[in-house]
């Protein structure tokens, strides 16, 4: 039986690949860094480079050894990365780039059905992360699984556009982080945004076939990955960042579904001057079962919510998450999960 089997976000999980922040570095900047991840910056020599303190690298692995600790008492299969080399200067023929980090599985890897994606990743620092993932895939496709991987992408000066001081990405090949998108059984949503372009849900549609239905979407600043918009609860119901998102901008295919606004997020500490995530990185929460959350444990709003929508949760402490970028979402990529559809 295929090891890769997941149609949405909600089915009970049972097995999942966790991030490491091990060996994680800010690379050097360039055009493609300043568009993806900063692109509120102006000036780029005030875009933060190099190792992240000790601290915040051993904080997050202990932080990461608890969560795995607790799927692993729910019986759920943990994986994770190989360590990799992320000061190694690497190059095409268009340009050179150091490696980021292998902390975020989701924007690297989509798993729908019973394949496995890897993403064409508009960030040049991004273009070996999923080598770490090999072994893994290997395995996955031993068992039965589909592997793929999308075109890679040339990322050439030009795919990074600038209006009026507003960075978007060029249609010129298909690039999407695999946390541009949210499976919702046949039904994928797909934000476009300066992480994923109108090209990328054409090839994602081509490749997946008729079976499924791909739904771009949009929102209000275009900026990076889905799961700050939108967290997906069970069948029917989601909770959406009321920043981004509104009437105006909800895809038709959630017009049935019960839409609940995310209460304010609880202020987490970051290191630095630019995180790597926004304050809304505490909706970023992984659904264990379509009645089991795992909510970082400083979101109280969000977690009396989820309560009061009958859904339990477990707290956990994940401390750097503005400063690398990611919440239990982003720092995952569920494999399998029962259930058909
Ligand atoms: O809203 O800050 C964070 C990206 C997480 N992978 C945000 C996007």
């Amino acid at each position: 039986m295929s090891l890769v089997n997941v149609h949405n976000e909600w089915d009970p999980l049972e097995e999942i690949i966790v991030g490491t922040p091990i060996n994680g570095q800010l690379p050097q900047p360039d055009i493609s860094v300043q568009a993806v991840d900063f692109p509120d910056i102006d000036n780029p020599q005030k875009i933060p480079v190099g190792k992240f303190p000790h601290h915040i690298i051993e904080e997050t692995e202990e932080d990461i050894e608890e969560f795995i600790d607790t799927l692993n008492k729910l019986s759920i299969t943990v994986r994770r990365p190989e360590p990799q080399n992320n000061e190694k200067v690497f190059t095409t023929p268009h340009w050179s780039s150091d490696g980021l980090y292998t902390y975020c599985p989701r924007d690297m890897i989509l798993a729908i059905g019973n394949t496995v994606i890897e993403a064409p990743s508009s960030l040049r620092c991004r273009y070996f992360e999923t080598k770490a993932y090999t072994n893994i895939f290997i395995d996955y496709m031993k068992s039965g699984s589909r592997w793929i991987s999308a075109p890679k992408p040339e990322l050439r000066d030009t795919t990074y556009l600038q209006n009026n001081g507003v960075f978007s990405i060029s249609e010129d090949e298909p690039l999407f982080d695999a946390a541009n998108i949210l499976r919702l059984g046949d039904d994928l949503l797909y934000l476009v945004s300066n992480s994923g372009n109108l090209l990328g849900a054409q090839w994602l549609q081509s490749t997946l076939g008729p079976q499924y239905t791909v739904h771009t979407c949009y929102n209000e600043n275009n900026f990076k990955h889905i799961d700050t918009t939108y967290s997906f609860i069970r069948e029917g119901t989601l909770i959406y960042n009321p920043h981004r998102v509104n009437d105006k901008l909800f895809p038709k295919v959630l017009d049935k579904w019960d839409k609940i606004a995310c209460p304010k997020m609880v202020p987490t500490s970051f290191y630095g001057d630019a995180p790597l995530s926004s304050p809304w990185i505490g909706m970023n929460i992984l659904m264990i079962t379509p009645n089991l959350a795992i909510v970082e444990k400083s979101q109280i709003h969000l977690i009396k919510l989820l309560e009061k929508i009958k859904v339990d949760v477990i707290p956990l402490q994940l401390r750097h998450t503005r400063t690398l970028g990611g919440g239990f979402h982003c720092i995952t990529c569920d494999i399998r999960r029962r259930g058909n559809e």
